[in-house]
């Protein structure tokens, strides 16, 4: 999730399209070679060396974080390099920005508000009601926003991911190119098995991503949660504890209850664009807020002649305009909640799709 933040706002930026919602890139590797090896990269002799030099830092990293030394000796001696890992994250644009224009958002959304995933939305918001409900009232996260990022992210648990946690992050780690950020997650995960949750359990995509709501480590020790009641937090195995993960996570980012992500609006052909564009330039994936407009009142928008096409919003909300594919097509208008969902991934096409698929499931 997070972490391909920065990869989908360049994906966004170049034509190279890169699909962060296609399920996850870990499909089971081409027919096993008859090499013994294949996890070592390419150059295996400095690869190796290199990387057994390296897990000394891991280690010593570990043990500075407070890690088990019994944890540590359990993973990290006999840790390897998974050159799939690094394959995969090389293939990223990489924060690469060539300056072309952005796909468009259409054939995205067809592609990602599907039918299919509209009806599972809606069976399991129909056969659970007792324990999204309880979730809705104690996270005050709309029940259809938790499944729309669940359908998203995991095909509604189906792909969430076949790769070993703590080689996958090692790996990544020693690759480097986002080396603190991989290092504190190869040490989150370290800290969860210490928490007594099962190495086979620690599956997940090539990034890093783990379980239904495919949160990173740290987010999974900071925020998973218990949304069946057992007394247990497993984002693994109980789709309730999944969700309700996924809505702490929402509430710790600032989501307001009570607040609808947005509406899709039409909006007059006359509209002066240059004189809503907004001046701010966001400290966090400044390009995917850089399409946004000023925020005005609901009031402010509709005396510009940009009207809801279907739900509306108080007079008194805050929103800004987004028109994905440029003036004359579709138009929203979003709320700050919006950007709670780009915080879960800073993408507009995965926040737009995101809220539309929850409508379509929940109805808008
Ligand atoms: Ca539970």
């Amino acid at each position: 999730m997070k972490i391909l933040g920065a990869m989908i706002l360049a994906a966004m930026a170049s034509t190279s399209q890169v699909d962060p919602l296609a399920p996850l890139p870990d499909a089971p590797r081409p027919a096993p070679t008859i090499v013994q090896q294949p996890m070592i990269v390419a150059q295996p002799n400095d690869a190796v060396t290199g990387y057994a030099a390296y897990k000394m830092r891991l280690m010593a990293l570990a043990r500075s974080a407070a890690v088990r030394e019994a944890t540590i000796q359990s993973v990290i001696p006999s840790l390897t390099l998974n050159s799939r890992v690094i394959e995969l994250d090389r293939a990223q644009p990489g924060g690469t920005n060539n300056g072309n224009a952005a796909p468009p958002f259409a054939p995205y959304r067809r592609r990602h508000v599907t039918s299919d995933l509209i009806r599972r939305g809606q069976a399991r918001y129909a056969a659970n009601g007792q324990w999204l409900n309880y979730i809705e009232q104690r996270y005050g996260v709309e029940a259809g926003v938790l499944l729309a990022i669940y359908g998203h992210e995991t095909s509604f648990g189906v792909v969430t991911g076949g790769f070993d946690l703590l080689e996958a992050l090692g790996t990544l780690a020693y690759e480097g190119r986002r080396r603190k950020f991989f290092e504190e997650e190869f040490v989150a995960a370290l800290k969860l098995l210490d928490r007594g949750t099962p190495r086979s359990m620690l599956k997940g995509s090539w990034a890093g991503a783990t379980g239904y709501p495919q949160f990173m480590p740290s987010a999974v020790l900071r925020l998973a949660a218990d949304g069946d009641g057992d007394g247990d937090a497993n984002i693994w195995r109980s789709e309730a504890d999944g969700l309700a993960s996924i809505a702490a996570y929402f509430r710790d980012a600032g989501w307001k209850p009570n607040v609808h992500w947005g509406v899709p609006v039409r909006v007059p052909a006359t509209l002066n664009r240059a004189a809503i564009k907004s001046k701010l330039v966001a400290p966090r994936c400044p390009q995917v807020y850089a399409r946004h407009s000023q925020w005005k009142t609901m009031r402010e928008w509709r005396a510009l002649g940009v009207y809801p096409t279907g739900r509306d919003l108080p007079d008194n909300e805050m929103a800004s305009l987004i028109e994905p594919d440029g003036p004359g097509s579709t138009a929203y208008l979003l709320t700050t909640n919006y950007r709670t969902i780009l915080d879960y991934n800073c993408s507009n096409f995965y926040a737009l799709s995101v809220g539309l698929l929850a409508d379509s499931i929940v109805g808008g």
